[in-house]
Order: C-alpha cells, then sequence, then structure tokens
C-alpha cells in the first residue's frame, strides 16, 4: 500500500466517512462497514480529497483528455480533482459534469464545462451495482467520445448478481479499467495494523468471506 491509500484510510476513517458497525446497502445485504463520501463535508476536507484522488489519477497512469464528474455527487469530485491535479502535479485538464434534468433556456442541455470531447475519465465515490456507471457511458457514447477509464474512492471488491463484481463486469463490457484510491484489501491491511481498530476485522473479513470476489 502506497503512503496515500494510507493517509486517505486514516483520512476516511477521521471524518466519519468510513464507519464499522451495521449497515444496509442498496443491495440489500447488511455491511459491517459503510463509505459516505457526502460527510468529506468541509472546504479542508473537499480539498483534501482532490488531492488523494489527483493521486490516484496520476498513479494509475491512465491517459485521458478530460475528467467527468457524473451528477450529482461525482460533480465536486471532479471539480476537486481538476483543481489539485492543476495546483499538485502541473496538469490543467479540461472537465465537465451532467445535470439530471435538461434545461432549456440559457446555456441549454444536459452537459455543463468543457465539452465531452476525447478519452474521458469519469471520477464518482463507490461503485455497488454498477448502475449509475452504465448511464454515464451511455452519455459518452452519444457525445461519441470514449471512456478512458473510471476512478472511484473505494473498490469493494464484492460480488454483483454474478461472480465477477460489478467494477469486474465495468471493465469487461467496456473495456476500460476501473481504478481506486483504495480498495477493501487495502481497508483490512490498515485495519489489522491499528491497535484499536483491528476489533472490526473479524466482522469485516466475515463479511468478504461471504460477498468477496
Ligand atoms: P450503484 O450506482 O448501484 O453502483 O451504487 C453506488 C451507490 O452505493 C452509492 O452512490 C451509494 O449510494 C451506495 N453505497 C455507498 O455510498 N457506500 C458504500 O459503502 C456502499 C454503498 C451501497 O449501498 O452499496
Amino acid at each position: 500500500m502506497q503512503t496515500y491509500q494510507r493517509d486517505f484510510i486514516r483520512f476516511a476513517i477521521e471524518r466519519g466517512v468510513l464507519r464499522f458497525g451495521q449497515f444496509t446497502l442498496k443491495s440489500g445485504r447488511v455491511s459491517p462497514y459503510f463509505f459516505n463520501a457526502g460527510l468529506f463535508d468541509s472546504g479542508l476536507a473537499l480539498a483534501k480529497l482532490g488531492r488523494f484522488y489527483a493521486a490516484a489519477v496520476v498513479d494509475s497512469g491512465i491517459s485521458f483528455d478530460v475528467l467527468f464528474g457524473p451528477a450529482y455527487k461525482g460533480i465536486p469530485l471532479a471539480a476537486s480533482t481538476g483543481v489539485a491535479l492543476a495546483e499538485h502535479h502541473g496538469i490543467d485538464t479540461p472537465w465537465c459534469f451532467n445535470r439530471k434534468e435538461a434545461k432549456d433556456h440559457g446555456e441549454g442541455g444536459t452537459l455543463v464545462g468543457a465539452p465531452l470531447n476525447g478519452r474521458i475519465l469519469i471520477i464518482d465515490d463507490v461503485i455497488t451495482a454498477g448502475t449509475a456507471i452504465r448511464e454515464v457511458m451511455q452519455i459518452i457514447g452519444a457525445q461519441n467520445a470514449q471512456a478512458a477509464g473510471v476512478l472511484i474512492a473505494l473498490d469493494r471488491q464484492e460480488r454483483g448478481r454474478g461472480e465477477l463484481s460489478a467494477i469486474q463486469e465495468v471493465e469487461r463490457d467496456f473495456g476500460i479499467p476501473v481504478v481506486s484510491i483504495v480498495s477493501l484489501q487495502q481497508v483490512l491491511e490498515y485495519l489489522a495494523d491499528d491497535a484499536e481498530l483491528k476489533q472490526h476485522l473479524p466482522a469485516v473479513e466475515a463479511y468478504r468471506a461471504e460477498f468477496g470476489i
């Protein structure tokens, strides 16, 4: 695990974004942990979050032309990633986002920001069933642009309906990499190294044994 990944897990736990307990997921599964990116809810937290996403963009080596933040949660994520790439990596990249409702006045349409042209890097929080990402692929396809990859904060590494995870299905179906700042495996390593957090390890390991890929 790289230093920025360890720092990211610590940061997410400190902000209460990554929590341990009992949480019912969209899928109906009861998970011993939950990642709520909406809790990076101050200016400083968002600035730091952008730096972690930017580090992961650079680390991934994915070549792209435009960052895309899907409405709603992807929008501040793509914006803060773009800011951090410019300020900390000297990379000034175009970025854009979509609205959920088309606008029929002013600039009109559902896309805002840089034109959605070329290779698109999608920035999102968590993929579970992959529903949201499939919608984004349609938006990109409709503009004749190509998806270059997807970057999310946490890969939960759990099965979808079949043996593959929703992330693996997206990689297979669209032929693009899906990368994450951290994965469940790294969260487990972090827990194992922390005297206090170690108590959560058995429940998370049991969950992985049941639903993991
Ligand atoms: P899909 O659009 O089906 O891939 O689901 C992604 C959604 O899962 C997120 O936008 C959240 O609503 C939710 N989620 C989390 O945010 N964090 C988690 O740790 C787990 C889930 C989830 O419900 O599976």
